[in-house]
């Protein structure tokens, strides 16, 4: 306890979670650390226990972003979640956002902590921060992620510490700074990947840490399938266009690269393991996930930065072994600093992300599912999109088994504009659209990424646009969502066979 509390003072505050968990009542905004990793995993079985018993009360959640099954799916099956904000990807969460149930605003995740800090989302009444430990000041040093909780501690009125047994170690692996707010913001000194430009640990008024609770939760870790062959399509469609770029000098070699979340984003990393021309790799991204800890043991990677760490369980094992080793080359922000718009533009990240679906004129859906039913979320997708140098957005061709093409003729649902996103891949191909008229980007799109089930539908959709309508983004607004209403009506895209 001497060495994880090393504030004195605060060992007073020791108690159980029953205890820690009164000050939250009906109505309580909780701002919580967490963001795909680093969640408290203690209080919120603490609120679930009280909502059995037949307490009835809500509270508004904030995150940094996704916080599981641990948080989101228990607190959410409860019904103990009033507001969430921002990115979250439980499938129980999901089900009561799209029926109402449960209050959610998507937001940039770069931009909620500032938000939260202007006072524009509420009072910040109880922080719960997850942390590896306490410093000699008082000051937190977090876990596996940092996302909002540097704001969350500064803002909060009572703050609720779980410490948790992961190694302490972890100590020096963060990088915290919070910047200015307008109109007194000045730069933010990342010039390079790597660069540290704040504090190890968490600043933090200890006079507002209400409770202190010991907890030997972990993580619930993610099962990353290996790439299959639809994301190793897509990864070397990239991987070889980026080379290609290079080869012929319209690209700087060693721009860091940024990659979404999920098995096509792994897969990208992934990539460059078997692929002798990528080395000395930066890596600035929001979640670094198992492939980074391979492409560090292969002496592929000079620097990782990102806002959470989510490992498998074996890669986890790994990581806490030679946590030295790692630590050398990693380093964990907050989120407004590593999906920063200003620092994504200065380091020029190449940014991948995947979408719902995409349409014929290169417009990204991200987020809902036939127009209406959210998904998860809009995450740093459009931090990165539209601040890389050079932007992918990605998707296999068809989902649902077919049943579904990514590529449609208008998107259902509009995340991403035309003008934020470069490159647009599925399985079967790219098109690099920058030198393309929004006809010619159409044209390519069809031909080069939609699946070929549905190419000659979506030809025929244009061709008679053009025909019909004209101008400079023909579309028949009849029949824009044809696809989708046919997929409502029957479950297929495709049209039935007469
Ligand atoms: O549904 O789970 O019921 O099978 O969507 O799709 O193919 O498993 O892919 O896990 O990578 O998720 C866009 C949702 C893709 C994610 C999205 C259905 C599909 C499946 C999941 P099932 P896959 P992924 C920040 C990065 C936004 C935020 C972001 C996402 C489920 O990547 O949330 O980019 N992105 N964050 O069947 C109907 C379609 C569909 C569809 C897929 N067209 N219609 N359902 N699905 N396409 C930046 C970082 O740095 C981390």
């Amino acid at each position: 306890l001497e060495d994880r509390i090393r504030y004195r003072p605060l060992h007073d505050k020791i108690t159980d979670a029953q205890t820690a968990a009164g000050c939250i009542l009906d109505g309580t905004n909780l701002f919580i650390s967490g963001f795909t990793a680093g969640y408290p995993k203690l209080i919120p079985q603490e609120l679930v226990r009280r909502a059995k018993n037949g307490e009835r009360f809500k509270v508004n959640l904030f995150a940094g972003a996704s916080t599981g099954g641990s948080v989101d799916g228990i607190l959410a099956e409860a019904d103990l979640v009033g507001w969430r904000r921002p990115y979250m990807s439980d499938r129980i969460m999901r089900k009561k956002i799209n029926a109402n149930g449960i209050n959610f605003k998507d937001d940039h995740l770069s931009r909620l902590a500032s938000q939260v800090r202007s006072g524009d989302l509420g009072s910040p009444d109880v922080a719960i921060v997850e942390a590896v430990g306490i410093t000699e000041k008082g000051h937190l040093i977090p876990t596996m992620s940092v996302g909002n909780t540097p704001t969350y501690v500064r803002e909060a009125q009572k703050i609720i510490i779980e410490i948790s047994a992961e190694s302490p170690e972890l100590e020096g692996i963060h990088d915290i700074f919070i910047p200015e707010d307008s109109p007194w913001r000045m730069p933010i000194p990342i010039y390079r990947t790597a660069d540290r430009v704040g504090k190890p640990f968490i600043e933090m008024d200890p006079n507002r840490v209400v409770a202190i609770i010991l907890s030997r939760e972990q993580d619930s870790c993610p099962v990353f399938n290996p790439p299959d062959d639809v994301s190793t399509r897509i990864a070397a469609h990239i991987l070889d266009f980026i080379r290609h770029e290079i080869k012929r000098d319209r690209m700087p070699r060693n721009l860091p690269w940024q990659s979404g979340v999920g098995d096509v984003a792994n897969a990208v990393l992934s990539g460059f393991i078997e692929d002798d021309f990528f080395a000395n790799l930066d890596i600035y991204s929001e979640v670094l996930q198992d492939s980074v800890l391979d492409l560090i043991d292969l002496g592929k990677v000079r620097a990782a930065s990102g806002s959470a760490m989510t490992l498998s369980h074996k890669a986890r094992k790994r990581f806490f072994n030679e946590l030295y080793r790692y630590k050398e080359k990693t380093v964990l922000r907050p989120v407004e600093i590593s999906n920063s718009p200003e620092v994504i533009r200065r380091l020029g990240v190449i940014a991948v992300n995947t979408a719902i679906e995409i349409d014929i004129y290169g417009h990204v859906n991200s987020t809902h599912v036939m127009g209406s039913q959210m998904m998860n979320g809009i995450g740093g997708s459009g931090d990165f999109l539209r601040n890389g140098a050079i932007s992918f957005i990605v998707s296999p061709s068809v989902a649902k088994g077919g049943k579904i093409s990514a590529i449609v003729p208008m998107v259902s649902h509009v995340d991403h504009s035309e003008h934020s996103v470069d490159v647009v891949v599925t399985e079967h191909g790219l098109v690099d659209t920058r030198p393309l008229t929004p006809r010619q980007v159409a044209e390519q799109i069809i031909k080069k990424c939609a699946h070929p089930d549905y190419r000659d539908m979506l030809w025929d959709y244009y061709q008679r646009a053009v025909r019909t309508t004209g101008g400079h983004e023909p579309h028949m607004l009849d029949e824009v969502f044809s696809f989708h209403q046919r997929f409502m009506a029957t479950g297929d895209m495709h049209p039935r066979q007469k």
